[in-house]
């Protein structure tokens, strides 16, 4: 007998993009999708992209194509469809309403609907899967009622109007007032044990700034190689996997250049395209040792082929936390699988690719590079003979 609990979730895929993204563009954002859906523990079975100029006011996807996917999900037994967009919650219930009128249910199982996620309730699950420290779950468990609260205001809206008739006061109605006196009150425990968290970070921080120590803060897109790299100047032993969000919370370890100089280096959280601000505000609190630092290094995967979409989405969201002025050093990770007569060539591309035609020129001058393979240790003299010289 089969036991479907240990079977992977199913997953169908679908991307709504604009008419006029080109190819290379709508294929990388599915295969990042795809990514994600390994990460969290699942395997795609099918993947769809509609062009839209707009989407459905109702139900995002046209109501059209969806009954297509639900029939879809049916016939191959999947148990979730994945939206790689961000939906509004009106959006999502419209759709729940329709995979339950369709009867769809959950593959394997066949004992709980079909699930319908969009892009964040992904990553979300995947930030759940892989929270270990007591912040790392506060900051998810904000971020996640700050995302699903509206859905369930939502979904109390329409039990309201359908139980209340003129003047009768409909059970729905006392369920929303529930339900938000509950969040609110649940959001603002969670506020204030991260403020006190956030706290005690602070004071660490001034110690440190007593005793005159730097701090340079590692950041870039998720899977790049920023554990590794904190790994490989210190030994610090972080966590380190092939997975997206494989870390979560801020980890701090000392890093030795020479006598008397000593600098703190910290990793924290990857980014990735499309982190909406109240999830990145979430994560305030490790993030403010990335906010307070003296310089970044801005590590680069240079052997994925899409490096310089990631790393202009990493500069985009360095801007949203207010770093762009921050002094930064690039550092292009996983030079051991780029062949040596292609170095150069990232080399050349980096300038015209990586810096956004605003800071260009001002960036192209001021901002160092380094090539370096976390792996064999290739560079990392380099690296540490630039951080010597840069304080
Ligand atoms: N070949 C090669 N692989 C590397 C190198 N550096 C890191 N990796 C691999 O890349 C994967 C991701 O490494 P991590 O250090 O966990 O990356 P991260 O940026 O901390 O990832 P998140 O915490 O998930 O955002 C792991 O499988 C590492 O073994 C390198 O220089 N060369
Ligand atoms: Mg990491």
């Amino acid at each position: 007998m089969l036991h479907y609990d240990l079977m992977l979730p199913r997953a169908i895929l679908i991307d709504i993009i604009p008419p006029q993204m080109k190819q290379p563009e709508a294929k990388r954002r599915l295969y990042e999708l795809e990514c994600l859906v390994n990460t969290y523990g699942g395997i795609v079975i099918v993947k769809i992209i509609q062009r839209r100029s707009v989407p459905d006011y109702k139900t995002y996807i046209g109501s059209g194509k969806l009954k297509e996917v639900i029939e879809t999900a049916k016939r191959d037994k999947a148990d979730i469809i994945i939206i790689n967009n961000l939906l509004k919650p009106k959006q999502m219930l419209a759709i729940g309403d329709i995979v339950r009128h369709a009867g769809a249910l959950c593959g394997q199982a066949q004992d709980r609907p079909l699930q319908v996620w969009d892009r964040i309730d992904l990553i979300l699950k995947i930030f759940q899967k892989h929270a270990t420290t007591a912040e790392a779950k506060l900051q998810i468990k904000l971020a996640a009622i700050r995302h699903m609260g509206p859905r369930i205001f939502g979904m109390g809206m329409e039990m309201s109007q359908q139980a209340g008739g003129i003047g009768t006061r409909g059970i729905g109605e006392t369920n929303i007032e529930i339900m938000k006196r509950h969040l609110a009150l649940q959001t603002s425990q969670v506020e204030k044990k991260l403020e006190d968290a956030s706290r005690s970070r602070g004071e660490h921080r001034k110690r440190r700034d007593r005793l005159g120590l730097k701090t340079v803060s590692i950041v870039g897109y998720t899977n790049s190689g920023k554990s590794s790299l904190l790994n490989a100047l210190t030994h610090k032993g972080a966590y380190v996997a092939n997975k997206l969000f494989a870390t979560l919370d801020t980890r701090v370890a000392k890093l030795w250049l020479a006598d008397n100089q000593e600098i703190l280096l910290s990793d924290t959280i990857g980014f990735i395209q499309d982190l909406p601000p109240e999830l990145i505000s979430a994560f305030r609190s490790t993030l403010e040792e990335t906010v307070e630092a003296d310089l970044l290094l801005h590590v680069v995967d240079a052997s994925d082929q899409y490096w310089h979409q990631q790393a202009q989405e990493v500069e985009k969201i360095l801007e949203q936390l207010g770093l762009a002025a921050t002094p930064k050093i690039y550092v292009f990770n996983k030079i051991d699988l780029v062949p040596r007569d292609q170095r150069t060539n990232v080399w050349a591309q980096h300038l015209d690719k990586l810096i956004n035609a605003k800071s260009k020129e001002q960036n192209a001058k001021n901002t160092p590079v380094r090539f370096v393979s976390c792996l064999t240790g290739e560079g990392l003299d380099k690296l540490k003979d630039i951080l010597r010289s840069s304080f």
